[in-house]
């Protein structure tokens, strides 16, 4: 089966490290591999070569994590297990060229912001919805968000 992922339509498609292991994968279709869905076209949910669930941060590590994020003003949403913080830049190129950034970066990561956008003002709320709450995920996009907003 590892042939035929050389005839599929996505073949050319890379998901940086994920990519390596579906050329090992059986499973013929990357989009279920990478979206760790049934494959479409064989009809095999892809256990074996999935990545592994993502988790919710344990205890330890939101006290280990989130004081650091309180100092540079993100806060624990009320009544949700995310975290929220709004960026105000000189004008609306400043926020939109600040945005772009953190679009190529969600997307390298497969991970993505809720957001919204008025003129300057950038607002994020980050949460990883595939574990109902805050993974390590959010946390390594927050840190990258607060190190590029400061360019
Ligand atoms: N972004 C966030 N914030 N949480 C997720 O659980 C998530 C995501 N899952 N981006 C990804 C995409 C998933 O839907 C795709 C299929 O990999």
């Amino acid at each position: 089966m590892t042939q035929s992922i050389l005839h599929h339509p996505y073949k050319r498609r890379t998901f940086g490290a994920a990519h390596v292991l579906i050329q090992s994968s059986w499973c013929h279709s990357t989009v279920a591999f990478v979206q760790r869905k049934s494959c479409a076209a064989c009809a095999h949910k892809n256990t074996a070569n999935m990545a592994p669930k993502i988790q919710r941060l344990p205890e330890g590590e939101r006290a280990h994590h989130l004081p650091p994020l309180h100092s540079t003003q993100w806060v624990v949403v009320a009544g949700r297990d995310a975290i929220y913080k709004e960026f105000v830049f000189k004008d609306f190129n400043q926020a939109f060229g600040f945005m772009s950034r953190v679009a190529l970066q969600a997307e390298k990561m497969d991970h993505h912001p809720e957001w919204f956008n008025v003129y300057n003002k950038v607002q994020i709320t980050l949460s990883t919805h595939e574990c109902g709450g805050l993974s390590q995920l959010d946390i390594t996009l927050a840190t990258f968000i607060d190190q590029i907003s400061l360019m």
